[in-house]
């Protein structure tokens, strides 16, 4: 998962790294550097401090008096970084990050924030320059993943049952995300029923049916050509005849742009009334899923995304730059075609992936 952003994104920290300890210079022998004591956890690393007005918001030039200037604490020793100092690489992490397919509004928020960090504050650090450009770079990226959305936590405060709908373009994957999220769910404990809402394309009833038999999930399906809204009306009747606590509705892939495809989930929507729609998309799509996920949402509302296919995505681009474009925090990263190939979103656990050990 994302091994060619994770590989780039590696070799800019060690620019970083190596631009600030030039400026460093004589000043710290790497030897000596090494030998300070090991960091309890990377936020606790830094005691951070303003010393001058708040960084100016991203786009917007900066103070003179703001000096560009940064003081870094080396054990006892302060470093001042010039803002020239941190230019070249921030340049460089600029291209690796728009070459990724992150979105240009994203990338430029994540240089904002970087420049931001290491300007016009006093960091005493107690570890090396790298992990002080580590913990920028990661709570840059955090800055922009958003805080996710715990399905456990969301449904254990809802009224039952909770009901969801997938929806999205051809070929995304809303079909197996259904079929792992039920799993998924039915191992946190919670009773699922699913309803086969795709009554259009050929064979997809079958192939819900499949996933749920398998699952040992109750399916409530009518035939091919129905009308889905009733196929998912009767699903929610069924949750709370039975005291199921999820409703989980696949359904047909389509665009935003066709209008009787859109007047027929506005027509589910109303009657079966979703307590979330949840925006599927794959994660391979690059900037093609950020975009068709901002038109979904303006066009129908979207509560939440899944980005499929992750494991086949070397870019992420797309995983960085979603939630922060559509404002919509994302659910799940799908990670494989098995049902246990989910991964509940979680901003540090992708950030862990991204700046974690070799690629
Ligand atoms: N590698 C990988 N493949 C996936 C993932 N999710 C789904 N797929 C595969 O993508 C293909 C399409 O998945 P479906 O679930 O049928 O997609 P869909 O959006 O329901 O398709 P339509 O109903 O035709 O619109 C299948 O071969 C899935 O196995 C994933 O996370 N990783
Ligand atoms: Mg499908």
């Amino acid at each position: 998962m994302f091994s060619s952003l994770k590989k780039k994104l590696q070799n800019i920290r060690t620019k970083f790294t190596s631009n600030i300890e030039e400026v460093v210079g004589a000043e710290v022998d790497p030897p000596e550097a090494e030998a300070l004591p090991a960091p309890s956890g990377v936020e606790d690393d830094f005691a951070v401090e303003r010393s001058s007005p708040a960084p100016p918001p991203p786009g917007e030039r900066e103070e003179p008096t703001f000096i560009n200037k940064v003081k870094v604490l080396i054990r006892d020793r302060e470093l001042l970084l010039e803002a020239k100092d941190i230019e070249e690489p921030l340049f460089e992490l600029e291209m690796v990050l728009l070459e990724n397919d992150v979105a240009l509004p994203v990338t430029d928020e994540i240089i904002a924030r970087m420049r931001g960090d290491l300007v016009g504050r006093h960091k005493k650090i107690g570890s090396s320059v790298d992990k002080l450009v580590e913990s920028t770079l990661r709570s840059a990226l955090c800055g922009v993943l958003g805080d996710g959305l715990d399905l456990p936590a969301y449904i254990r405060e809802s009224e039952r049952p909770v009901k969801i709908l997938f929806t999205g373009v051809n070929g995304t994957g809303k079909t197996t995300t259904v079929a792992k999220v039920g799993h998924y769910l039915q191992e946190n404990g919670f009773s699922v029923v699913i309803g086969a809402g795709d009554t259009f394309r050929a064979g997809a009833i079958e192939q819900i049916a499949t996933h749920a038999d398998r699952l040992g999930i109750k399916v409530i399906q009518h035939q091919a050509g129905a009308d889905p809204s009733a196929v998912l009306f009767d699903a929610v009747q069924y949750a709370k005849a039975h005291d199921i606590d999820v409703v989980l509705a696949d359904t047909a892939g389509r665009f935003h742009n066709r209008a009787n495809l859109m007047n027929q989930l506005e027509k589910i929507r109303r009657v079966m009334k979703p307590d979330l729609v949840v925006y599927v998309d794959e994660a391979v799509a690059g900037n093609d899923a950020v975009i068709r996920a901002d038109e979904f949402n303006r066009a129908v509302g979207t509560d939440a995304v899944v980005l499929t296919k992750a494991d086949m995505d070397p870019k992420g681009g797309a995983a960085i730059s979603i939630a922060h474009t559509v404002g919509k925090p994302i659910l799940f990263l799908g990670t494989g075609q098995g049902y246990d190939d989910i991964l509940p979103f979680e901003p540090r656990v992708v950030v862990d992936e991204l700046l974690g050990g070799e690629a």
